[in-house]
């Protein structure tokens, strides 16, 4: 196997993208021949973590089972990426402990509340503002923003030329796995 292994940590709020980043960048990896997998927190709280609810404690388990597994597929050489919330930095630095230095790459997605919310692409942030949804992050949960990111990508408000789209997103992580020997 030609392949070097990571763990790609996609973080930020409800809504920013990060499903659909992991998607395209996914996508971008198989047409170079790349395995890759996508850990999604969505998906793992209906198998893996269906115990799990969204208590500060819960949401550290959620990321540590995460993360243990990341490590496992990044040391089997698959492209590993994962999208999380994940609002706390320590348990952000937990997993980044997990791996050997420089395989795990934290991509944050630093898009405004106010984006997200105008997005809500399932409605919760609405049941969150109605206090249907309680604990909700970004409304009444923390977020603590990546203050080290490998990389950062900015979601600009306006839609225009500096407005980044997921395939954008996916290039700029493109280049960076290329300038350090993952690809
Ligand atoms: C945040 C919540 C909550 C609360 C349900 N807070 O945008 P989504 O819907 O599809 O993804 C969110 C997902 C968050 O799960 P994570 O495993 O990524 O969270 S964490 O990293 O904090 O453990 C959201 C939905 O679950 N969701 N309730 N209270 N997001």
């Amino acid at each position: 196997l030609q392949q070097k292994g990571c763990v790609i940590w996609i973080t930020g709020l409800s809504g920013s993208g990060k499903s659909t980043i992991a998607c395209a960048l996914s996508r971008s990896l198989h047409s170079r021949g790349k395995l890759t997998y996508i850990l999604d927190g969505d998906n793992i709280r209906h198998g893996l973590n269906r115990d799990l609810g969204f208590k500060a404690e819960d949401r550290s388990e959620n990321i540590r089972r995460i993360g243990e597994v990341a490590k496992l597929l990044a040391d089997a050489g698959i492209i590993c990426i994962t999208s999380l919330i994940s609002p706390y930095q320590k348990d952000r630095d937990a997993c980044r402990a997990l791996l050997p230095k420089g395989d795990f790459i934290e991509v944050f997605l630093d898009v405004p509340l106010a984006v997200c919310e105008a997005r809500d692409p399932k409605g919760l942030y609405k049941l969150a503002r109605a206090g249907m949804i309680k604990g909700f992050t970004g409304i009444d949960d923390p977020y603590e923003p990546p203050c080290s990111s490998e990389i950062v990508l900015k979601q600009q408000q306006q839609k225009g030329s500096d407005c980044m789209s997921p395939n954008n997103a996916a290039e700029k992580v493109i280049s960076y796995l290329e300038k350090n020997g993952y690809l």
